[in-house]
């Protein structure tokens, strides 16, 4: 907050600021400068915790601007722009974006197996069931979230797809598709799994195994090669354990299988199975 406060104010700040880089929080500097604002305004990334107690049990009589009032968004994170709005610095040109530059927001690599999973997902999806969700989690296959593919309804943390998908259909919602990475489904995506078959919920869960930890870096991921037998052993129906190879050639053989597992009436599971061209190449050239 401090850093996108001061690339507003490049010659200085005009207001008196506080930078905390600390808690508890330094009571005396802030009543300082309690006492010289008629209000304060709290730039503060995440959770709103230090506004929170200035207007609550710090309980300072003047006015405290930031997420909770709307000021800044409740949601997303700071940057130097939405610091420009909050200060009223929203209209002058110099904080506008040049029409030059594009906007490029991170993509899937091209040839990545979760571009084909998301493409036959999301035509079978849109196309015939207008009602569905997709409840996803992180890795690069959150990048799905973006255009072209727009697929994603949900991403909160790791592990959340299945269980947000389990939740969802226990509420009524069909069909409730949960896509989640194979490294995150062995990280904390498996209890999430056990959850829905003791209860024999009605999801189905997408495992787009690209045979590594893509997002951090190209690690080994815990349990490549045993996907299936993972899922076989948590209690999902051999016969509803799918494996798809995401290539092209394959597409209607897995818009096929996507149906399938959807009109099931129970666990499904399945799995797109094609490494990561970067780690692949790294091998490669190893
Ligand atoms: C609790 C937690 N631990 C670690 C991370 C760091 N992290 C981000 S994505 C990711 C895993 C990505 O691997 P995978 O699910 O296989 O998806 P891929 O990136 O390979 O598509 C990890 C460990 C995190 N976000 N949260
Ligand atoms: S790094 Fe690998 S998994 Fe991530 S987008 Fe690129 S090809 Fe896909």
């Amino acid at each position: 907050g401090y850093n996108y406060l001061m690339e507003n104010y490049p010659e200085g700040c005009e207001y008196p600021v506080l930078k905390i880089g600390q808690y508890p929080l330094p009571k005396k500097q802030l009543n300082q400068l309690i006492e010289s604002c008629d209000e304060i305004l709290v730039l503060e990334d995440g959770q709103p915790f230090v506004e929170k107690q200035l207007k609550g049990y710090l309980g300072i009589g003047i006015k405290v601007k930031g997420r909770l009032d709307g000021t800044l968004s409740q949601d997303g994170e700071l940057n130097p722009d939405s610091v420009a709005r909050a200060v009223g610095k929203e209209n002058k040109s110099e904080f506008g974006i040049p029409l030059v530059v594009e906007m490029r927001p991170p993509a899937l690599c091209e040839g990545c197996g979760h571009r084909d999973m998301y493409t036959t997902l999301t035509e079978v999806l849109k196309e015939e069931y207008p009602s569905h969700k997709v409840f996803s989690d992180i890795g690069c296959y959150t990048l799905g979230a973006n255009a072209p593919f727009n697929a994603i309804n949900s991403c909160v943390d790791m592990g959340a797809s299945i269980t947000m998908a389990k939740g969802a259909a226990d509420g009524g919602l069909y069909p409730a598709v949960a896509v989640i990475g194979d490294s995150t489904f062995t990280h904390s995506g498996m209890t999430g799994l056990l959850d829905c078959v003791n209860e024999n919920a009605n999801v189905t869960v997408v495992i787009s195994d690209n045979e590594t930890t893509a997002m951090t870096g190209g690690q080994d991921s815990a349990g490549t090669g045993r996907i299936e037998a993972i899922c076989a052993g948590l209690g999902v129906e051999p016969s509803h354990i799918r494996v798809v190879v995401p290539l092209k050639k394959n597409y209607e053989e897995m818009k096929q299988i996507i149906r399938e597992e959807i009109e099931y009436c129970g666990v499904s599971v399945i799995i797109p199975r094609r490494e990561c061209i970067q780690t692949l190449a790294r091998k490669k050239k190893k």
